[in-house]
């Protein structure tokens, strides 16, 4: 068959994958004389000993700094021969324990070979650097499939030839600890989509989304300079043909309090600096822009800059990917306008004006300028940040602040503000991203989330953000683990269990109704005397039973998540939880001339159902019916879930080497602490004895059965099943036929797709020779 011959077939091209070729041709090492063992330090550190001689149960060992000790045998892992090093995937090593994982995962870091599968889960370890591993020609090698070494790219591929192959939507689902790579990670997937599924223009819009939200939802924290405070899904649709035809992005929960207060040595939101050090200078003069030393919520964390970012430069891109994404020229004014006004906000000061601390704005420099940014009077500003409304029984009362209530209020608006704001780009965004074409509903999602955050305090933030990483660990679990074992009991194929870590208790501890996190802390928020303390104490009261859960001196309780336990310091939960917008600044924003406010107060409005309060409330003039953030981020997520459920997931764990942020440094217990808790081990370990590939009888003879020689049309799927197994001498120990399906080990299913791949091109290329001629 010509056309079957004329194909070219890809070979490895790039020195890299021939090397690592030699890798995966593993040799039985267990016939070997045993020559090195992993010994473990005293301080935790696993070195590779030399043995010089062993008795059966004692051992003298050589380590690498000349050191000879006489260790119990017990006391040694047996490590991997030398032609196991860096191998590129660790289902390949003879001996799988932790000091060789973490051995073969150095070993390639150190080479820059950051990527490392652990069966079906990419491990990417960040390089803090620039690593020579992206672009086009990486793209088009991996499109290729020049390059076999692991790659977010070839995840990505991966994830592309699923969703034609199965008409199945599929996932990228990146996890990891907070500053671990995550957002980098996705953006190398999307660059990767972007040119294989580019030339509508599209692509170019969504990648330029990134800049954009990484501007307003990104900070420097203490973890991370360019710290994600917000959730992220981003679904990129595709058309028949395979190309890109639109994408829309949900977000989860940003984390408004920076935009208020933030520690010593963190940043509020990038924009905010980028915006004070790179407007032009006819914008600073509409806005009365200052620098950020100049304003007090910029201020407060003694922080302006990070090292080796020039935010001028930054707000150039910016406001480029603004215009690119469609944003216009009035509108990014107007959105320039808030920020000056969130800024300005937190300049404005009180005076008190009575025995009774009562306070008043004073009509500062911070007020002028926030009245004329928003387009409202000065003394409505003034009195709606003095004072409240509110309607007792049928009388309309005004009750004047206090400092503290005052500033409050202006916080709360400065928040409100900017959380809107954010919002209002997203949806701007979106609408720029949907081109309108009917969808095919073929589509990739990419998941990148806040990572699991862990502080010397940690807050109501740090609660919902651990709580999200503890419901994708689930999915994580749920998918790799106990999906994968109940297909195998439920086809009926040989297997023998292995255990995981469930978090199921943890999520309980969270979900359950009504004694748990979220419904107690729903509870004490709608509770009239309800406090901060009261809070703790009712959970130390109804929780100390559970397992998850650790009671802490005063207004503190620690969590045991899968990543490791927390302490929460409850100050400022209540609030939080409530999130409170009084209706005397909703009103003010729908007064406001400067169309951006309006658009908030609409919104704001629409999402409390019953804005007019009766009766004294406790929280004193907003609305009660309003969902509390908890429980409103609770539906997210399970919405989040059940959208991950109907897709394939694909998963990249991201593993942090130190916590210096810096290059080079590979801590081992480090980064044994994150592949033990998410169970990378384990993966491995079920990969390795079990079958991930599978395919129902119906679908397998569909796809392959023409390219059996004998005529089987009569026959049930599967016997031809049995017929192609045999014709291209799959082995027996290879797969396993269960009752509906095909189960398959890793790689065998390649060949027969390769075989028919290339039969089909023949075909197409026949068929359009014949058209050729027609013409
Ligand atoms: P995260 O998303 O996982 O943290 P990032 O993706 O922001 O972490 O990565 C943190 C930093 O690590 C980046 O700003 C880069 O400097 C560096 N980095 C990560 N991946 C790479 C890579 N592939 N090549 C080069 N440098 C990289 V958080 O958002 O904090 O959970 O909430
Ligand atoms: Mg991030």
């Amino acid at each position: 068959d010509e056309g079957v011959e004329s194909v070219p077939l890809a070979f490895p091209s790039i020195s890299l994958s021939s090397r690592e070729r030699r890798w995966s041709d593993t040799t039985p090492y267990a016939s070997k004389k045993k020559l090195q063992s992993w010994f473990q330090l005293p301080n935790g550190h696993w070195e590779l000993g030399k043995i010089i001689t062993s008795s059966g149960t004692e051992s003298v060992i050589s380590l690498p700094d000349g050191q000879v000790l006489k260790v119990k045998e017990e006391s040694l892992v047996q490590a991997n021969p030398d032609i196991l090093d860096g191998v590129d995937d660790l289902m390949q090593l003879s001996y799988l324990n932790e000091p060789s994982v973490l051995y073969n995962l150095h070993y390639r870091y150190s080479q820059n070979m950051i990527y490392t599968k652990a069966g079906p889960v990419l491990v990417a370890i960040n390089p803090f650097k620039i690593v020579p591993l992206y672009g086009t020609d990486y793209i088009e090698a991996y499109k290729r499939k020049a390059i076999e070494s692991p790659h977010v790219y070839a995840i990505a591929d991966t994830a592309i030839r699923e969703m034609i192959r199965d008409e199945v939507n599929q996932s990228i689902i990146i996890s990891g600890e907070s500053g671990a790579g995550k957002t980098e990670t996705a953006k190398i997937a999307m660059q990767y989509l972007a040119a294989l599924g580019g030339g509508s223009g599209i692509e170019y819009e969504i990648l330029k989304t990134n800049p954009i939200l990484e501007a307003f939802g990104n900070a420097k924290t203490l973890r991370n300079n360019n710290s994600s405070r917000f959730g992220k899904l981003i679904e990129i649709h595709f058309s028949e043909t395979g190309k890109i035809s639109g994408a829309n992005i949900q977000t989860f929960l940003l984390e408004k309090s920076r935009v208020v207060q933030c520690n010593e040595g963190e940043r509020s939101y990038h924009i905010f600096y980028q915006l004070c050090a790179g407007a032009p200078p006819s914008l600073r003069g509409k806005l009365n822009l200052r620098n950020a030393e100049d304003y007090k919520y910029l201020r407060q964390s003694n922080c302006y800059s990070i090292a080796g970012v020039n935010d001028a430069e930054e707000f150039r891109i910016v406001v480029e990917a603004l215009d690119v994404v469609h944003i216009s020229k009035g509108d990014q004014e107007s959105v320039f306008a808030m920020l000056a006004a969130v800024l300005w906000l937190g300049n404005i000061s009180f005076a008190v004006i009575d025995n009774d601390n009562h306070v008043q704005a004073v009509e500062d420099e911070g007020l002028l300028n926030v009245a004329k940014l928003i387009g409202c009077n000065i003394e409505d500003l003034q009195l709606t940040l003095s004072t409240r409304k509110m309607k007792v029984r049928n009388d309309k009362i005004v009750q004047k602040l206090t400092l503290s209530q005052a500033m409050d209020a202006r916080d709360a608006l400065a928040k409100s503000i900017y959380a809107c704001l954010f919002d209002w780009l997203v949806e701007q965004i979106n609408r720029s991203l949907q081109v309108g074409k009917r969808r095919t509903g073929r589509s990739i999602s990419i998941l990148d989330i806040y990572g699991f955050e862990s502080f010397n305090r940690n807050s109501f933030e740090q609660f919902c953000i651990n709580y999200a990483n503890e419901r994708l660990q689930q999915h994580f679990n749920r998918h790799l683990f106990k999906l994968e074992q109940e297909e195998y009991i439920q086809d009926g194929i040989d297997w023998a269990k292995v255990e995981f870590e469930d978090n199921q208790d943890c999520l309980n501890l969270f979900e359950k109704r009504p004694l748990g996190l979220l419904s107690l802390l729903d509870e004490e928020s709608t509770f009239p005397n309800g406090t901060d303390l009261t809070f703790a104490n009712k959970l130390k009261q109804h929780l100390s039973s559970n397992s998850c859960f650790k009671e802490e001196r005063d207004q503190a309780f620690t969590v045991c998540h899968y990543a490791g336990e927390v302490s929460y310091n409850t100050t400022g939960f209540l609030e939080k939880n409530r999130d409170l917008l009084h209706l005397d600044s909703i009103q003010l924003l729908s007064s406001c001339t400067c169309h951006l406010p309006q658009i908030f107060a609409s919104l704001m409005l629409t999402q409390s159902e019953k804005p007019i309060v009766g009766p004294l409330h406790k929280s004193g003039g907003a609305d009660s019916q309003k969902l509390s953030v908890g429980t409103k981020f609770k539906g997210q997520l399970f919405q989040l879930m059940q959208r991950l459920e109907s897709t394939t997931p694909h998963f990249i764990r991201c593993i942090k080497p130190n916590n210096l942020q810096s290059p080079e440094l590979y801590e081992q217990g480090l980064v044994l602490q994150q592949l033990r808790c998410c169970g990378v081990l384990e993966v491995v370990r079920i990969s390795r004895s079990g079958f991930p590939t599978r395919m129902s009888h119906q679908k397998f003879a569909k796809r392959y059965g023409f390219l059996l020689l004998e005529n089987v049309a009569s026959q049930d799927p599967l016997s031809v099943s049995v017929a192609i197994l045999h014709q291209f001498n799959i082995l027996p120990e290879m797969y396993q036929v269960g009752y509906t399906k095909l189960f398959f080990r890793t790689g065998q299913i390649g060949v027969l797709e390769d075989t028919r791949n290339r039969t089909l091109h023949g075909i197409l290329r026949v068929q359009s020779c014949f058209r050729g001629y027609q013409v």
